[in-house]
């Protein structure tokens, strides 16, 4: 039995602080990293940023993604290295043998690994670094702080606790999974420790005027229509306190867009004074996924967990199949309301 599996049994199953998590790095060869289906920016920036960090230590990485990166996200540094096969997985997983590790970033359970979760979870030690709340600890030692901006913002602190520098590009990485995560410096989630980490960032090389431009200024004119088309679905619940937006397969259609380009719409009913909630629905191949999104306390983590979902307790989301869109809404509304007054 190699020296990992020997750690991992007798550590099997346990919650993790960053000291936990060092040994483990410091004596891996082969780092095999993973992050959740529908990669975001905290997914992709917390993901690639810690591979540059990993390659820095002179080890081998394999960057697993099941799914194309978003072409929003094309300016990250490192992304060309991504891997989306099986056999390529594989392939790495038997050439390296006892010196591998695993670590999925910023994935608040297994399903959401994708298709290709159970077969990744054969690879030990297996770690998780995560801030979602309701996040079960599903790794063998799993390092999970749900009040964290960011998984981004956790890579920042554990590459402190390995000693390691930052390069631009890891900065440029790291920023973006900050930005993102935190609807650029606005969520509560931010802390003054956010803020430090962000320049510390900025002094290694990360660009925010760039990075922002890339991130917020870069559209195609395709969404532009879109939202045009989006925002005539906009209607009001519960004294203008919920705020519930729309996107169908036609839409998308009419103006050669894909969900990807509806990133960020649910901000536009969320910044409306009255309202406390924000709900867009998403008309999928085959199902409805629904983004929500809160303003002050109300927990709308709570209302996705009730729908199969998760998330944070500003941003959560479930995905519902075999429904249309009236049919979520209309469960979907009592739920939050009744979740309103808590
Ligand atoms: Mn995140």
């Amino acid at each position: 039995m190699n020296f990992f599996l020997r750690l991992t049994e007798n550590v099997a199953r346990m919650m993790a602080g960053i000291e936990e998590l060092v040994p483990l790095i410091e004596r891996a060869e082969q780092v095999v990293l993973i992050t959740h289906i529908k990669p975001d920016g905290d997914a992709l920036g917390s993901l690639f940023g810690l591979a540059d960090i990993l390659q820095g230590m002179g080890k081998k990485t394999f960057c697993y993604l099941e799914e194309e990166v978003p072409h929003l996200y094309g300016f990250l540094p490192g992304l060309e290295q991504a891997e989306t096969t099986v056999e390529a997985l594989d392939h790495f997983v038997q050439d390296a043998g006892d010196g591998i590790l695993a670590i999925a970033l910023d994935c608040g359970d297994m399903q959401r690994l994708g298709k290709s979760g159970p077969l990744l979870r054969k690879i030990h030690p297996f770690v998780v670094i995560d801030h979602h709340k309701g996040n079960n600890g599903f790794g063998d030692l799993s390092w999970v702080e749900a009040h964290r901006s960011s998984a981004g913002e956790m890579v920042c602190d554990l590459a402190r606790a390995l000693g390691q520098e930052l390069s631009a590009s890891a900065a440029t990485c790291l920023y973006t999974a900050i930005v993102t995560d935190t609807g650029s410096f606005r969520y509560a989630s931010t802390s003054g420790h956010t803020h430090r980490v962000a320049a510390g960032l900025v002094e290694r090389g990360a660009r925010p005027g760039l990075i922002n431009e890339k991130l917020y200024d870069c559209y195609p004119l395709g969404r532009l229509r879109l939202m045009q088309q989006v925002l005539t679905t906009l209607a009001m619940f519960a004294d203008e306190q919920i705020a519930v937006i729309s996107v169908t397969g036609k839409m998308l259609e009419e103006t050669g867009t894909t969900l990807d380009d509806t990133e960020n719409f649910i901000n536009l009913p969320r910044a409306v004074k009255s309202v406390r909630v924000a709900v867009f629905l998403k008309e999928g191949l085959d199902c409805v996924s629904v983004s929500l999104r809160s303003k002050g306390c109300c927990d709308v983590s709570k209302v996705a967990v009730r729908f199969g979902g998760g998330g944070h307790v500003q941003a959560s989301g479930f995905r519902s199949n075999g429904l249309t869109l009236d049919q979520v809404r209309a469960q979907l509304l009592p739920v939050l309301i009744e979740q309103l007054d808590c």
